[in-house]
This record gives structure tokens, sequence and C-alpha cells, in this order.
């Protein structure tokens, strides 16, 4: 799998597989890790990579496709890079539509994802049609951040927004905590959610903003104890160390 990385004058840097455009790390300029990456992840074609940033597209979840679709278990081609010696680096990825793709849906696409680092990771995705007929599509940043101790980090900003509960065949309601914390499993969507989200790694001493525009909702997902120890690619007390908090 070909990784480069990507710096920033400010100390900041990133790591990127063209396998799935895959942030695999992300050092913030103090170099603190800001992306929780599983020691048993899978460096397999074919399979997910379990941390960092997979790129859900263009299915959410389960449905006619593998989880999630075949954006993060696919190559995408390096279109352009711009590193300069003060300002922004960027790198752009991109993937269209083959006959592999053609298999399960049956569409003609250019996807571009476009990477930006400063002291911020900014991630813009464009879904062009190429075809003659319209179609739908779901993307979400299946984001893992890293965080010192799940039992003392909470998502603050959810409080008053309606969620549909994935544990509960998606029954509908409204979160009442204005710093959400994880005490169990937990997968759910937040619809409509606003457009900042704070993560508190409190143990961890940091807080992480996450801003979004055109996602329109967020998914909070922690597998909790057993999920972590059912889940190959997770250490059993990974869950202790990662929150997914996804915009899509
Ligand atoms: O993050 C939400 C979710 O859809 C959960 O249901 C869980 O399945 C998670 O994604 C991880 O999915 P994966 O296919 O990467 O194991």
């Amino acid at each position: 799998f070909s990784l480069t990385e990507m710096k920033h004058a400010s100390g900041a840097s990133l790591s990127v597989y063209e396998y799935g455009a895959h942030i695999a790390s992300w050092k913030d300029s103090t170099g603190n890790e800001v992306l929780f990456m599983s020691p048993r992840a899978l460096f397999q074609v074919g399979k997910a990579i379990r941390g960092g940033i997979p790129i859900v597209f263009p299915q959410f979840g389960k449905g006619p496709m593998p989880a999630h679709g075949f954006g993060r278990t696919s190559n995408w081609s390096r279109i352009r890079e711009s590193f300069l010696d003060s300002g922004p680096s960027s790198r752009g990825l991109r993937r269209s539509n083959n006959e592999e793709t053609a298999k399960v849906w049956p569409h003609q696409f250019v996807a571009e994802l476009e990477i930006v680092l400063d002291t911020a990771l900014t991630i813009r995705m464009r879904v062009n049609n190429r075809g003659t007929e319209p179609f739908e599509f779901q993307s979400a940043l299946h984001t893992y951040f890293a965080v010192k101790d799940i039992s003392q980090t909470e998502v603050v900003g959810l409080k008053g927004i309606k969620y549909k509960d994935f544990l509960k065949q998606g029954a509908e309601a409204i979160e009442e905590n204005a710093e959400f914390k994880i005490t169990q499993l937990t997968d759910r969507v937040y619809l409509d959610s606003p457009s900042t989200l704070v993560v508190n790694d409190i143990a961890g001493k940091r807080s992480i903003e996450i801003s979004k525009t055109g996602f329109r909702d967020s998914v909070v997902w922690n597998p909790w104890k057993d999920g972590s120890a059912a889940l190959t690619d997770l250490e059993s007390a990974s869950y202790k160390k990662f929150i997914c908090v996804e915009s899509g």
C-alpha cells in the first residue's frame, strides 16, 4: 500500500494511503497524534483499514454493496499536490467508475477528495455524475479520533438533536445531554447535526473541534467491550482508545 506524507510549516503532518484515499495518521503542530489506528489493522486489499479516516462511499452501512461501499477498499489515484513553503499543503485523490464498481453500482462517476493540511485538517469531497441518469449516494468521513480514555470523553453540541439509534432498529429520540458521554455500545446517527461539534478528550487534556458543511449528519460509534473483542482487527481494550464521530 503506497503511503505518502504531507507536512506543514507549523509542524503538523499527515500520512495517507492511495488505497481508500485513507488518511492513516494526522499529527497536530505539537506532534500529537489525533487519529486512532488499531494495532491490528489489516492492510489487505478488499479489507477496510481499522482506524484513521475511512472514506465511506457510495453506501453507508449495510446494503446491496459490501458495508460502507467500495470507496475505502479500492485505489484512488493522486491527481495533484502542492506543498508551499508557507501556507497549506494540499493533495487531491480521485477515483472513477470501472468494471469493478459497475458490478455493484451501475453509474458513471468521478469522486475526488481534497486534503488540505495547515494547523487544521480540511477534507473536501466532490462527486460528479458523468452519466445521463441521476443517482443517489451516501458518503461519510468515518473518522477514528484517538482519546486517552473513552470513559472521560464527551461530545459537545448534540443537545436537542434528533438521532436514529441503530441499536434499536433506527428508533428515533432526541439527545438530552449537552455533553454526550459513551457508556455502552453506541451506534447512532444525529440528523441535520450542528456544523460544529467538539470532542473533549478530558483525560488527554485536549479538545478536537469538528466543523462540517455539506455533510448533513453526524454518526457517533463506539463498539464498546464486546464489539471490540468481536472485531478481529481491534484489540479487546481498543474501545477505550477511540471514538468515531463521522460527518456524513
Ligand atoms: O460507524 C457506524 C458503523 O456503521 C457501525 O455500525 C459499525 O459497523 C462501524 O460503522 C464500523 O463498520 P466496519 O464495516 O468498518 O466494521
